[in-house]
């Protein structure tokens, strides 16, 4: 079931060496075709070459309603990874280099392509600057990059992940998630703690998933029993700056009857804030004084926040978000910009799966609007959270706007139940599908392929 350092170390070795060398090779001819037309100006431009960017630039190509080079994607990243999957990394149920794609060959040709990242907004004259001082005209403007995710907002955090002695590790990281399960496999005794902030993070059941599977594995090895947590070799702590298991409260009961259960020590309103050695400090609400508490490993979820060029600009709401109306997905000020995605202001879930909702009524308004015909098409706040609750079980999370659930498969089975049917679709069908049809466009979620 679990794959050895050595395999997922050479898997490593292999890939990127064969990705170093194809990558450059696309990048300069999609370079060498922009400077055949010149142009630095595009009907649409959109920032971010995550789930969202890709998923709408390739809608709108789909639309048939736009020429080479009328669409434009930014993004400096020479990666994109499927994040969803780095919670099977930490479970070392997959490699972290099976989970990306170089994102050149992610992009269609028919789109122009600038790997750099965006300096500056001009929303009043329709450009932005690039990071290399370009500046590109638009007439409609999507604004996807994502979140940042800050490791310097827990002191000491960034020095104990880069030490490989230290039983500090992440999977919200490319660096840092193959750390994830060696230190898992490594502990044979002590307090394993994992932590999830305050605040608002990408994929808010993920600081729980990497617990739950790192419970299964201590339960395999014979150094946990749930039903004698006191007499285990390992024991487990979920320490949350939240003050419940999840934000729905149908999943939530569930989901804290199964701590009860499994003998899972639950701390709420704990938001870590500083490592030290082996001690893990916690900030408390209301003045109380802070908590310490000894680890023998410890999963940290760092906070995470928009990124400074979003934040720092009049597209910003009060916390940093793209404001955008949360039915159209249009910006609240500007009419000819949008968003979707981790980005934006939409009151849901920062997922993948929101994201497969999201994109068509972004997609399907941004064209009407051209057209100067009314904005239809209206989000309800789908989102969905697969919470792995173990080897081979997941719990299907899916609700709308104000936590009211909403559940593809309801009507045949209860959703509150760990399933095995659903932990194939968290781990085999949805990374499938989101690089087979999500990036390409075709993808709508619980609605199935696009036309
Ligand atoms: C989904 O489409 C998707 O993207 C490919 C996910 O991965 C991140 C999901 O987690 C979910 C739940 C969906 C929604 C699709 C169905 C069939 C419920």
């Amino acid at each position: 079931m679990f794959r050895s350092c050595a395999t997922l170390a050479a898997r490593a070795a292999g890939r990127s060496a064969m990705t170093a060398q194809t990558a450059p090779t696309i990048r300069n001819l999609a370079t060498a075709s922009s400077v055949v037309s010149g142009s630095r100006s595009h009907k649409v431009v959109v920032i971010g070459g995550g789930t969202a960017g890709l998923a709408i630039s390739h809608q709108l190509l789909r639309s048939g309603k736009f020429a080479q080079d009328d669409i434009a994607v930014v993004d400096p990243a020479e990666w994109h990874h499927y994040q969803p999957g780095w919670t099977l990394v930490g479970g070392g149920l997959k490699t972290k280099e099976s989970l990306r794609r170089p994102m050149n060959r992610l992009i269609d040709p028919k789109l122009k392509f600038y790997s750099d990242s965006v300096g500056a907004f001009s929303l009043e004259d329709n450009f932005i600057t690039l990071g290399n001082g370009d500046k590109v005209n638009y007439d409609q403007l999507v604004v996807a990059p994502g979140i940042t995710v800050n490791n310097g907002s827990v002191k000491g955090l960034p020095e104990a992940l880069a030490d490989p002695h230290s039983p500090v590790s992440s999977i919200y990281g490319y660096d840092t998630v193959d750390k994830v399960f060696p230190s898992i496999e490594k502990l044979k005794k002590g307090n394993a703690i994992f932590t999830q902030p305050a605040g608002v993070i990408k994929c808010a059941g993920a600081p729980q998933k990497i617990m739950w599977l790192a419970l299964d594995y201590w339960k395999r090895a014979g150094l946990y029993s749930p039903s004698n947590p006191s007499a285990s070799a390992v024991n487990i702590t979920f320490a949350t700056g939240l003050p419940s298991m999840f934000a729905v409260p149908r999943y939530s009961a569930k989901l804290e009857e199964m701590r009860k259960e499994r003998g899972v020590e639950g701390l709420f309103q704990h938001d870590l804030v500083a490592i030290d050695g082996n001690t893990a400090t916690f900030a408390r609400p209301d003045g109380q004084d802070q908590v310490t508490k000894r680890f023998d490993l410890l999963h940290v979820v760092p906070k995470m926040g928009p990124h400074a060029f979003v934040k720092n600009s009049a597209l910003a709401n009060e916390v940093g978000y793209v404001d955008v109306d949360e039915a159209t997905t249009r910006h609240k000020k500007y009419t000819n910009v949008w968003s979707a995605g981790d980005a934006s202001s939409l009151p849901t879930s920062k997922t993948a799966a929101a994201i497969t909702a999201e994109a068509p009524v972004l997609v399907s308004n941004l064209l009407s609007s051209i057209q100067g015909k009314d904005l239809v098409a209206a989000y309800d706040g789908y989102a969905s959270c697969p919470l792995v609750t173990g080897y081979g079980e997941v719990l299907l999370a899916e609700f709308k706007y104000g936590g009211v659930p909403q559940e593809t498969f309801g009507w045949l089975v209860d959703q509150t139940v760990p399933r095995r049917a659903f932990y194939h679709l968290k781990k085999d069908f949805f990374p499938w599908v989101h690089y087979q049809s999500m990036v390409k466009g075709t993808w709508g979620g619980p609605k199935g392929w696009l036309k």
